[in-house]
Parts: C-alpha cells; structure tokens; sequence
C-alpha cells in the first residue's frame, strides 16, 4: 500500500503534467499530490526540449514537493525522486538503472528515463517544487536518441501503475531526508555511488561552449567537476554531458 503522504490525480491524456502540476502549486496545492498521464501531447524536457511518449508506453508523472532546504541543496528534490525511481526500476525488474549528471536515468549507457524539476513561488510566497520524471517501458525512445526501454534492457515488461506505487514507495523515506542535514548528506552519498559520470572522460555541453575532461566529483550544490587536460577545474551547474568512449577522449 502506498502512503497516505501522496493524492493521485490521472489524466488519459494532457500536454504536460510539470505544466500542470506547476499552474496547481501556484496556487497553494499542499505537496504530495501526483500527476500522471498516460499521453502528453507537449512533455517537455530540459531548457525547451521535448519529452516524447506514444501513449501508455511509458511512465510520465511529476511530484509536488515542499521541502525544507536552502536554496543551494534544492537539487536534491530532483536526485531524491531519480534514487527512488532507480530503487523502483531494480525492485521491478532486476536491472539497476545509473545515473547520468544532471538528470538522466541510464540502461547499457542509454537512456531510458530523465527528470525535470521546476521550482515555483506560491502566490502565500510559499516555495514548492515539482519533479517530473519519465521512464520508457516499453518504446525504446526517438529514434535519433541513445535510448531504450525497460522492456528492451531488461526483458521485463512492468505496468505503469505499479512503477509508479514502487517510486512512491521509495520515495517515502528520501522525500523525508530532504528536510535535514543528515538526511541531504545521506542522498547526497547515494547519488554519488549513482552517477556513472563520475571518474569518465566527459564533452561538457555548456551556454559557453564546450569543455572536455574527466569529471571527477559532483558537489553538495550539485555542481560538476571537471577536470580538463592541462589541469584546469571546472564547476559546471548546467550543462549537458556526453560520455565518451575513450578514443574519442584522446583526440
Ligand atoms: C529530460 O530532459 O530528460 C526530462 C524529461 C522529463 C519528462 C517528464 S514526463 C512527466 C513530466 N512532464 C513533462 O512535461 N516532463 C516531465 P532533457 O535532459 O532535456 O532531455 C530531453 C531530450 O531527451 C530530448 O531532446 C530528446 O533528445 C530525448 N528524449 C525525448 N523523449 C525521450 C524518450 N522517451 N526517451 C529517451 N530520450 C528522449
């Protein structure tokens, strides 16, 4: 049985459920309501980009939050929701996806899940946050993306509804970790064992150009380091990472 700390809201279809969840905690929606689809006709990505699902091949659902935290830790609303979604898919299915700075999920080095969260100022001037996360069940993604499916991955085809119970069930203990110190480092360390960009050859895709390097640790502000060829650190807060293989490294 899920906790009573979340209220479930379905839609068969709707343009996103972020948009929707965001336009609800504007307007003062206590947290723990979840939102889900089975079709979005406008899901939506990172910095404009689109999220794309024939309908009822995948999970796409997002998450009201009102944690605690300073303004620098709001990052781990995002990872909290990726670990537990990460807990879910291997409870589920076996298989234990990684995780991909900033926000990606990963089976066999594709991706097969990503995350969007979107802080909003309440019209109480209360703070909220709303995480929204896909996860492809059963379409293996856009053709032109490095993607797959859980059913691909795994062999192992898993209902919507009980990925999602499992996520929330996960994500009991770690939406409660959010509101203190110990429990933000406790993430904090669980996300680093989680991301699989750490200690790679990475191109970091940034407003400002590239940077290629070694990435070499994540902060508790959820910065990246990296570390390029002639010594230089570099903290990237966003940008988008691409692991490379390592004859593309070298050159
Ligand atoms: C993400 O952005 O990966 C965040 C995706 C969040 C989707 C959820 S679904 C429920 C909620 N409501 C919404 O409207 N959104 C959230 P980003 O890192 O920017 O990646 C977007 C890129 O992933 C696109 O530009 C494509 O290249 C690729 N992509 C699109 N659909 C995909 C899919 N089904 N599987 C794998 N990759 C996909």
């Amino acid at each position: 049985m899920t906790s009573p700390l979340w209220r479930r809201e379905s839609f068969k279809e709707i343009p996103s459920t972020n948009t929707y969840l965001v336009e609800r905690a504007r307007a003062g929606e206590p947290a723990g309501l979840v939102v889900r689809a089975d079709f979005q006709s406008a899901g939506r990505g990172r910095l404009d980009r689109k999220w794309e699902a024939p309908p009822r091949s995948g999970l796409m659902v997002s998450i009201l939050l009102r944690p605690e935290l300073p303004e620098s830790a709001r990052h781990l609303a995002n990872i909290a929701v990726a670990l537990a979604a990460r807990e879910a898919v291997l409870i589920l299915s076996g298989v234990r996806p990684d995780l991909k700075w900033p926000n990606d999920l990963l089976l066999d080095g594709r991706k097969v899940g990503g995350l969007l969260a979107e802080f909003v100022v309440d019209e109480n001037n209360e703070s909220a946050i709303v995480v929204g996360c896909g996860i492809n069940l059963t379409w293996d993604g856009p053709p032109e993306v490095h993607a797959t499916s859980l059913r691909t991955a795994s062999g192992v085809t898993i209902s919507v509804e009980n990925l999602l119970d499992m996520i929330l069930r996960s994500l009991d203990t770690r939406s409660h970790d959010l509101n203190s110190e110990e429990g933000r480092q406790r993430l904090q360390a669980e996300y680093r064992d989680a991301l699989v960009t750490l200690g790679q050859s990475v191109r970091v895709q940034t407003g400002r150009g590239d940077i290629f390097g070694v990435a070499t640790d994540v902060d508790s502000d959820g910065r990246l380091s990296v570390l390029d060829a002639v010594g230089g650190q570099h903290l990237v807060s966003i940008g988008d990472v691409v692991h490379l293989r390592p004859a593309e490294a070298q050159q």
